[in-house]
């Protein structure tokens, strides 16, 4: 472009995460800060990803966001937007340079949105690495970037660093130099993405529809209406969290997996608990549980552990050496999506007389 008006140009890939330990429930709506901590997995580059580029010119009359090629018309007006266009911005090492510029984002996500993928998480924190890297943004202490792209979707916040990622709930009353609240409410790396190598997700999708009750809307009547929510807040969380970064550290499978499992089945026993009811899982799904307990009994240890966010697409955590067979038992059921029926129960073919 012509030297007088440059385009600057930062493009960046952000991969998913999916949790063991769920954040389910909003504390301070304002700030998107969690109920509860929570702990997920970040997965690779290679597939479920969302990618970025963000620019920048005096040119652009306004802000603007395109989603896989679409113009989001009206999105850069959006709360979640703002938060991390401007969080970033404040944090730019020369922010004179942009405070005037106009930004436009295009994104593309590798994989169904919307579908219970986590499709928000990597895509908000693609956002905040992308314009962290087009302002040479600086964070003024570790994990601040984290806190902005909580506020532009909460799970976005584990997306920015790879391996076992905790987000902290965090207090309202810690607060950073500027003033903003939540100063705490951050992503903390447990584990780096090369500490367990072994580890494998393998991602059943059972259905790439939009999802009916979106994340947002969901939690906040769980936390309206749902009295397991809270004793899973005061009882369960703290708990869970200590012993599965423990087993997480131990690369302890048979207890990774054993909890993972169990707060699934706990986020989605909220769910039943809201009321009205939100139901994410349905028949496939639950059919997918009890074929990995019945493989795990067959096998006589934990081998594959099942996940489910805000959709029916399941998350089967497993190691390398296992993964072949877990394919393997899963076409078994699942041949094709063509013939993919409720109907296989795990009855028959763990029978071992
Ligand atoms: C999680 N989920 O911990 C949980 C498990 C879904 C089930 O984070 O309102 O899209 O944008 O902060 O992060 C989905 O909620 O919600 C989610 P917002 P988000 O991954």
């Amino acid at each position: 472009d012509d030297e007088s008006s440059p385009i600057w140009m930062a493009t960046v890939s952000a991969p998913t995460n999916i949790a063991c330990i769920k954040y389910w429930g909003k504390k301070d709506a304002k700030w998107n800060t969690p109920t509860n901590d929570s702990v997920s997995v970040t997965l690779d580059q290679k597939d479920l990803r969302a990618v970025t580029t963000a620019a920048a010119s005096i040119k652009f009359e306004k802000d603007r966001l395109w989603l896989n090629g679409e113009e989001e018309v009206g999105a850069s007006d959006s709360k979640r937007f703002r938060a991390c266009v401007d969080g970033v911005k404040a944090l730019a090492a020369d922010p004179s340079k942009w405070k005037d510029l106009k930004i436009h984002v295009s994104s593309y996500n590798t994989f169904p949105t919307a579908a219970g993928l986590a499709s928000s998480a990597a895509g908000y924190a693609a956002l905040v690495a992308a314009l962290a890297e087009l302002m040479s943004a600086k964070e003024t202490y570790q994990g601040q970037l984290t806190t902005i792209a909580r506020q532009g979707s909460g799970s976005a916040c584990r997306s920015l660093y790879g391996g076992f990622v905790a987000w902290k709930a965090g207090s309202a009353e810690v607060s950073t130099e500027g003033g903003t609240p939540w100063a705490d409410s951050m992503a903390v790396q447990i584990a780096d993405e090369n500490h367990w190598p072994e580890l494998r997700a393998v991602i059943m999708v059972v259905s790439d529809e939009k999802k009916d009750t979106s994340s947002t809307a969901g939690m906040s009547t769980s936390v309206a209406t749902s009295t397991l929510l809270q004793h899973r807040i005061a009882k369960v969380v703290p708990e869970r969290m200590a012993s599965i970064e423990k087993a997480f550290l131990e690369k302890d499978f048979e207890s990774f997996g054993e909890l993972t499992m169990k707060d699934s089945n706990q986020f989605h026993s909220v769910c039943a608990d809201t009321y009205p009811p939100i139901f994410y899982m349905n028949d496939v799904s639950r059919t997918i549980v009890r074929i990995v307990h019945a493989y795990n009994k067959w096998a006589g240890e934990t081998r594959v552990a099942y996940t489910y966010d805000a959709g029916p697409n399941a998350v089967l955590y497993t190691l390398e050496k296992y993964v072949v067979e877990v394919g393997a038992l899963m076409a078994h059921y699942f041949p094709s999506p063509a013939t993919a029926t409720t109907a296989a129960a795990a009855d028959g073919y763990f029978n071992d007389s």
